[in-house]
């Protein structure tokens, strides 16, 4: 077990980068490098966040498949890597997690540039700004150029939280639960009745909550990209909302690569400066991943 020497690193950080280094196999290299054959296209950068190692709901196998799939010359993580706030909590560190974390840590050493923004689940990580462990770069914030030459802003995007109101956590609401609620309102207001209380509508209630939420998220997109725009890029990459997203606002792009909890999404740069976003659960080698199984709580 080998722990960074700095004494404010706090506990989580010194266990996991101790839980990456001190399980390398070299079997684990070579197989790596047969699931990398150069019939995989070569991607000039991969973005990825809120990948929550560390909690029962990251999807580490599928994000594995995913990364072997992508070789890159540059690889973002953008924040919310490895979940210091549950990690605190509850340990919780599997074989696919350390698997992760060892994937990355070899892409760097074969040449692949690897820059960590911190997020706000793994903030520990923003005191090394400016320093690099084991090949991997961190930066607070970090400005990627495409191949075309647009400068990208990335960042999590958790600053971003203080100027946003409503419940988010609604916008992960599920058709399921909106039916629950319909029937909820059925025996809650034949019992209202009986009490002679009026007719209230608890489906309209959340269908408000529920617009909101989604309220919510347009208006983080356009702070987001409205700070990108007055910070002289043409666009920005950020995560932190679970909300996989690419679209131009107001002039600025806006690219969130989502996340590898709910939506197995990232954010890819082809070789001409193409900016794509993969959804990985479409692909057709990638196994079918049951939402309905992933809790509706947003860890943003
Ligand atoms: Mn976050």
């Amino acid at each position: 077990m080998r722990a960074l020497s700095t004494g404010s690193a706090i506990m989580t950080a010194r266990a996991a980068v101790a839980a990456a280094s001190g399980a390398f196999r070299p079997d684990d290299a070579t197989q790596d490098e047969l699931n990398e054959k150069s019939d995989s296209p070569r991607y000039r950068a991969v973005f990825i966040s809120d990948l929550h190692l560390g909690t029962p709901g990251c999807q580490a196998s599928a994000l594995l498949d995913f990364l072997r799939a992508h070789p890159s010359e540059s690889l973002y993580l953008v924040g919310d890597i490895i979940d210091g706030w549950q990690l605190r909590r509850r340990w919780f560190w599997p074989q696919a997690h350390n698997d992760v974390v060892q994937k990355v840590l070899r892409r760097a050493r074969k040449g692949c540039r690897v820059v960590f923004v911190p997020g706000n689940h793994d903030e520990f990580a923003r005191q090394f700004d400016g320093h690099h462990f084991g090949g991997i770069e961190v930066h607070k914030e970090a400005v990627h150029t495409t191949a075309d030459g647009r400068h990208l802003w990335v960042i999590h995007g958790d600053h971003f939280d203080g100027v946003i109101q409503g419940a988010k956590w609604l916008a992960y609401l599920g058709d399921n639960l909106y039916e629950f609620s319909l029937r909820l309102n059925r025996h809650l207001n034949s019992w209202r009745a009986r009490l002679g209380l009026p007719y209230w509508s608890l489906s309209q209630y959340l269908k408000h909550r529920v617009k909101s939420a989604l309220n919510y998220v347009t208006d983080f997109e356009r702070a987001v990209a409205n700070e990108a725009r007055h910070r002289g890029y043409q666009g920005v990459v950020c995560g932190h909302i679970h909300r996989p997203e690419m679209r131009s606002i107001d002039g600025t792009l806006y690219c969130n690569d989502g996340d590898w909890v709910e939506s197995l999404s990232a954010l890819v740069e082809h070789a001409d400066g193409r900016l794509e976003l993969v959804h990985w659960h479409a692909q057709a080698h990638a196994p079918v991943v049951d939402s309905s199984a992933v809790e509706p709580v947003s860890m943003a």
